[in-house]
């Protein structure tokens, strides 16, 4: 059988924090349940899921760069970097896959330094304030846009 296409799932500065603090922000899945719910969905789907997290740019930016010949699109929770990485958007449009960009919280109610993305100039699509549940929705939209790739 042929190799499940791959999803790099990357995760930016603290998220390896998610589940201990802050819950009514972030909610009370730590990274590892995220992790085991994509792999899960993705599965169902028929893909798979390579899911990180650095609290280094510069990781994050060699991740991106290997995709370029193992995935086939990427979902990205930039964090901390989301508004302030040139580095990682740099990367993420160079890397010439699909992007969708996740957030956790709903960034639009909160402090409006976190309201402007970076990386959202380089993503398909942007899921926010669904909690974990928008990794999910990215899967899917991913397995739709790899499909319609497929079929053009
Ligand atoms: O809502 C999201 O997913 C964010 O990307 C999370 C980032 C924040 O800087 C963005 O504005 C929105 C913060 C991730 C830090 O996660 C923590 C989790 C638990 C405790 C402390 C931090």
């Amino acid at each position: 059988m042929a190799q499940a296409p791959i999803i790099l799932v990357l995760n930016g500065p603290n998220l390896n924090l998610l589940g201990s603090r802050e819950p009514e922000i972030y909610g009370r899945d730590t990274l590892g349940d995220i992790e085991t719910r994509c792999r899960e969905h993705a599965q169902k789907r028929g893909l798979a899921v390579d899911f990180r997290q650095s609290n280094h740019e510069g990781e994050l930016v060699g991740w991106v760069q290997e995709a370029r010949d193992r995935a086939s699109g990427i979902i990205v929770n930039a964090a901390g970097y989301t508004t302030t990485s040139v580095a990682l958007l740099d990367a993420l449009l160079a890397v010439e896959l699909p992007v969708v960009e996740v957030h956790l919280s709903n960034i639009f109610q909160r402090e409006s330094f976190r309201q402007h993305s970076l990386i959202s100039l380089a993503a398909k699509g942007v899921i926010c304030g669904l909690g974990a549940s928008g990794y999910l929705l990215a899967l899917d939209a991913l397995a739709r846009l790899l499909r319609t790739e497929e079929e053009a």
